[in-house]
């Protein structure tokens, strides 16, 4: 089975997915395996790893770490750019910027990683992302050069979603940024599952379990968390987003 097979399935059993995004230059080798246990005693269903710059010398021997204490969970590497490519993990998120109009975000930096994803054998996920704009400036609106579509334009976000969709991307990448004021509005996530099947990943600034368990209500298929675990990962808060997501 894929890992886009597995995360189906996930879905189909449990309501939703919950995946924890891991920074590499926010997390030592030294705490990864204790804050990996605790994660997959909360019952996480997959880990995005990757970030906007990659600072980390060693993103290779992260990874190498990383699959070896994940129990089997999902792998996926959520890359920041090209350098971001491993044999380690299990897929990647082949993420095209949708929401913006360059043409390197779009197509560019994909062609360049293509033969290097193909020459690690990882399953390539193809992801639209689509930046929501959440307040302040988040590093991947800054990194990217890119406007982010306004939250108060739910119709501009379906109409990009549709064209994700009818594009035959496999997933929608819904996102707010990392550490962002607010996260994607439930109106946005409600709109766009009715207007597209494509399973919508949505992230960026979800920091309690209840607000987790609105963008599933909406129709959020995986939610993702990643500043928040960095200030507070006890078992019980993880399974805490684990709960409220999973509402099967
Ligand atoms: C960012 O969607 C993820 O790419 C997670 O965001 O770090 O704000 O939880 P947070």
């Amino acid at each position: 089975m894929t890992v886009f097979e597995t995360l189906l399935e996930t879905k189909k059993k449990k309501g939703a997915g919950y995946f924890i995004l891991i920074d590499p230059d926010k997390t030592s080798l030294e705490t990864l395996p204790k804050f990996l246990d605790s994660a997959l005693q909360s019952g996480v269903d997959g880990f995005l790893v990757g970030g906007s710059l990659l600072l980390t010398p060693d993103f290779e021997v992260f990874l190498e770490t990383f699959k070896k204490n994940s129990n089997g969970v999902p792998v996926i590497i959520f890359p920041g750019g090209v350098h971001q490519v491993s044999s380690h993990a299990d897929a990647i998120l082949f993420l095209s910027l949708l929401s913006g109009r360059s043409a390197q975000h779009i197509i560019g930096s994909q062609v360049l990683a293509a033969p290097i994803i193909h020459r690690a054998g990882l399953e390539a996920i193809s992801t639209a992302y689509l930046l929501v704009e959440s307040g302040r400036a988040t590093s991947a609106e800054f990194m990217s050069g890119t406007t982010p579509l306004p939250r108060h334009k739910p119709e501009i976000a379906v109409a990009h979603a549709l064209a994700a969709s009818y594009m035959g991307f496999k997933f929608i990448y819904l996102e707010g940024g990392s550490g962002a004021d607010q996260c994607v509005p439930d109106t946005m996530i409600l709109n766009i599952s009715k207007a597209v099947s494509t399973p919508l990943i949505v992230g960026g600034g979800i920091r309690t379990p209840e607000t987790a368990a609105e963008k599933v209500k909406a129709g959020a298929s995986f939610i993702v968390t990643g500043n928040i675990l960095e200030e507070k990962s006890d078992t019980a808060f993880v399974k805490a987003f684990a709960d409220a997501i999973h509402q099967l």
